[in-house]
């Protein structure tokens, strides 16, 4: 049977080839064809939103092609595959970065432009995929992007939410949050595979059943929901590879409920069957900080065993030996939140194939892998134990049967270390019982990742200590990385074309080291020409976004200074509006001889607080009610403008990052595990003002520190300062700001009363007393730096010639040799 189907595979990969044409006319006719007939649009009216409609599907047509062949190819081939398992992807938009990875932008464009409509408006009328929440996302759709490219043979799973990430609305200054209706227009993007579902169970009971003589536990189920497939093509650039990323959504499965039928409750029986459908609904708004909730227990669950079956399935349709799985399958578990696929698998080996447990043991060890992306003991998902037991009561046996293995050899090591024993335990004691997935993936997982080599530290001296002393071996980082397709190709067209033009080639999209090659035109009068107008036109462009969302004008003149991230008080944005709020208080003591030797500045912050984190929540009234003070003050003018830029997404980053000058980063440092934003900045020529945290200190080995501005406290002084519990050097300046904040200086004394004081002596925990004082220090340097625009400028190249360390193709690169063991597998077309 086996020999048929891969005779029969054989045959139809034969047939395949490329059939859509991709000159102008034959793309126009494309776009027509899908206005009348899939958009449903007379082909001689329609608007921007339905020409954007039937633009995507023919781009979807074109990805479709290639995909279905990479897939027939690498069931060809065979290869080993890597499946990324990630609760989050942040996909953002699809149309430009799809087009310019197939290489035919400048054809579509043409091809619009006779039909009487513009490529850029129409790629506006695209809404960002926000399936999650910040870095960790963005990188796993970064990720896909280099596996695409490189031609690995990979899988992306994940969750297809109703509702993305929570649209932030800012009224009067405050925070609200809107749901992310983002499927309501449809989606060209996803191919719906209603023939591709399993169903996945939910608690119930384990009871025992005799087989051929021999025990075996088997789980009883009370409740099964059906995972339904919807695929997104993922483009390689310059290859015909296109990889897939599968994301399942909940849909009501029709066993077990014939007798609510029966029982003639026609209408509940309904309603209670599509109560199956909030599995999928809403992505959790919280970055790294989660409590066990059913829900969110229960999509990881769902995700995992749907992916696991359609892995396991694949594989036995060529393959009948789990001998040979981790010759074939690896598994990768992007963070904690996918811990659960372990016991899953244990399930699934010992219950459903009735392997010995040691030996599907030695499976599980083969094929996982995984990436812790925290620093934060907060972010490593616990689950309470009762909540487990009732939601998947025979995974929670199989946990402590791998608890109870891992407790006999911790023993036989460490003898009566009982402390110790308990620290790596997976079952954590206490008044809530839980297990601890990031220790059931220490113990199963072949290789541990870091996210940057400081991070690899901290985990190593800190947050795993233990573990890395008994498996040294396990621990490795892979410094995280973007990919220059998005962040350059797409999102700043101009700085593409200069890189190309002085490189000589365009082999840089591809292999992002010969980038460094431009530092040898670092002082080129000629360069430094293009590379102001580009910054320039890049800055009038955002300048036009700024003033059409907030009403504010700035001047191209100013230092354009960006902080855009999640707000959280590590990332320390408070930290930047005292900084601003000091930069207004020194403007408005100044006379006007002293007014003149200021460099203007636009300070621009951007991000989402998690709905329920009043801290962050206040930090964003406080960047607005500063705004509002300093926006209008006539002694102040073009001088200093502070600008919240709302509802950040990928998309607006895409605008905002190539028209920054300086962008900041300044987490405490120990408490970013990476960071990739800067890498972003970095590659687009913005210089960094940034702590020596997460990956900044590699960015500063790769450029030079002389061209950053690097401050505050180091990651080992940091323990002994927070035990000293004082503000000490930045005092004077520090505690004036904070107390015109307190003061009601900006209005709402009461209001942010408690903000100030989390950084009140002995409550500063992230150490903005102590750090405030080197903090201006670096702003001062930066702007005597900004005065000198050729030496600006010089900083500006070099950084951009720096970055090729900080692809997302490097990272996969090392992913790939080190701890998946793949190899690419390139379509041949
Ligand atoms: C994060 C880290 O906080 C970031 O430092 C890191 O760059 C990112 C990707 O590795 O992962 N972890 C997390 O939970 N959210 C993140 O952005």
């Amino acid at each position: 049977k086996l020999g048929e189907r891969k005779a029969k595979a054989e045959k139809m990969f034969g047939l395949m080839d490329g059939f859509l044409k991709n000159d102008a006319v034959s793309l126009q006719k494309d776009i027509l064809d899908h206005v009348e007939y899939t958009v449903a649009r007379s082909r001689f009216n329609f608007d921007d939103f339905e020409a954007y409609q039937a633009l995507a599907h023919s781009v979807r047509d074109r990805l479709i092609e290639r995909w279905h062949d990479t897939h027939q190819y690498f069931k060809k081939k065979d290869p080993k595959r890597l499946y990324f398992l990630s609760l989050e992807f942040l996909m953002g938009r699809s149309l430009t970065n799809s087009v310019t990875n197939l290489g035919i932008q400048d054809q579509y464009a043409d091809a619009l432009s006779q039909l009487g409509f513009d490529y850029e408006v129409l790629a506006e009328q695209e809404g960002d995929a926000a399936l999650g929440n910040g870095g960790l996302a963005r990188l796993a759709a970064c990720q896909m992007d280099s596996l695409a490219t490189l031609d690995y043979p990979a899988w992306g799973y994940g969750l297809r939410y109703q509702y993305g990430l929570f649209r932030q609305i800012i009224v009067d200054g405050f925070q609200h949050e809107q749901p992310d209706f983002w499927l309501n227009f449809g989606n060209p993007w996803e191919i719906e595979r209603v023939h591709v579902s399993y169903p996945v169970k939910f608690y119930g009971t384990v009871e025992e059943e005799v087989l051929n003589g021999k025990t075996f536990r088997v789980w009883i189920p009370a409740e099964s929901v059906e995972a339904v497939a919807y695929d997104n093509p993922i483009p390689g650039y310059g290859t015909r590879n296109a990889i897939n990323l599968r994301l399942w959504a909940a849909k009501p499965s029709d066993q077990y409920d014939m007798e609510s039928y029966t029982t003639g409750d026609y209408i509940n029986a309904i309603v209670n069957r599509q109560k199956a459908e909030t599995i999928s609904n809403v992505l959790y708004p919280d970055d790294r900080s989660y409590q066990g909730k059913e829900l969110r227990l229960k999509q990881q669950y769902f995700f995992v065993s749907a992916s696991l079956q359609d892995i396991i399935r694949r594989f036995k349709d060529l393959h009948n030996n789990f001998d040979e799985f981790p010759e074939k399958v690896a598994l990768q578990i992007n963070d904690t939140h996918p811990s659960i696929a372990i016991a899953e698998v244990m399930r699934v080996l010992v219950d459903e194939e009735h392997l010995d447990w040691s030996k599907a043991w030695g499976i599980a060890c083969k094929i996982f892998s995984v990436t812790i992306h925290a620093v934060q003991p907060e972010a490593l998902e616990k689950v309470p134990i009762d909540l487990l037991g009732s939601v998947l009561p025979r995974h929670l046996e199989i946990i402590y049967e791998i608890n109870y293995c891992l407790m006999e050899e911790l023993k036989k090591i460490f003898g009566q270390d009982y402390d110790k024993l308990s620290r790596m335990s997976i079952i954590e004691e206490g008044a809530v019982k839980c297990i601890r997935m990031a220790n059931l993936s220490l113990a199963c997982c072949h290789t541990v990742n870091g996210v940057s080599r400081l991070h690899l530290e901290t985990l190593k001296t800190r947050v795993f200590k233990d573990f890395y002393e008994l498996w040294p071996q396990k621990f490795q980082f892979k410094t995280n990385g973007v990919t220059q397709r998005r962040w350059i190709v797409v999102s700043n067209p101009s700085l593409c074309s200069i890189i190309s033009k002085w490189l000589g080639t365009e082999a840089w999209i591809r292999n992002v080291d010969l980038i460094a090659g431009l530092r040898e035109y670092a002082e080129d009068p000629d360069l430094h020409a293009e590379w102001k107008n580009m910054k320039k036109v890049n800055k009038m462009r955002l300048a036009e976004y700024i003033e059409t969302l907030t009403s504010v004008k700035v001047s191209l003149d100013a230092m354009f200074d960006v902080q855009i991230k999640r707000i959280h008080e590590y990332k320390r944005q408070l930290l930047n509006i005292l900084g601003i709020i000091h930069r207004y208080d020194c403007i408005k003591n100044m006379d006007e001889s002293d007014k003149r030797r200021v460099v203007p500045r636009v300070c621009i912050i951007g991000g989402k607080a998690a709905p329920g984190y009043e801290v962050a929540k206040k930090i964003i009234k406080l960047c607005h009610a500063v705004a509002d003070k300093v926006n209008i003050d006539p002694d102040v003018g073009d001088l200093l403008k502070v600008v919240f830029i709302p509802d950040y997404n990928v998309s607006v980053a895409e605008l905002v990052i190539p028209g920054t000058d300086l962008s900041q980063h300044l987490s405490t440092a120990g408490h970013e595990a990476s960071g990739t934003g800067c890498m972003k900045f970095l590659m687009n020529g913005s210089l960094l003002l940034a702590t020596a945290d997460g990956s900044a200190v590699e960015i500063a080995e790769e450029i030079g520190a002389t061209n950053m501005f690097l401050f505050g406290a180091k990651v080992d002084e940091v323990p002994a300062l927070r035990e000293k519990g004082t503000s000490l050097k930045g005092s004077l300046q520090f505690a004036r700001v904070v107390r015109m904040v307190r003061d009601g200086h900006f209005g709402f004394k009461d209001y942010f009363k408690s903000l100030c004081e989390t950084v009140e002596e002995g409550k500063d925990f992230y150490l903005l007393g102590y750090d405030f004082a080197s903090y201006l220090e670096a702003q001062a340097t930066a702007d005597r730096a900004f005065v000198d625009q050729e030496k600006w400028t010089q900083m500006s190249i070099l950084s951009t010639a720096g970055s090729g360390k900080f692809s997302s193709d490097r990272t996969i690169e090392e992913y790939a040799e080190q701890s998946w063991g793949i190899e690419p597998c390139k379509c041949p077309f």
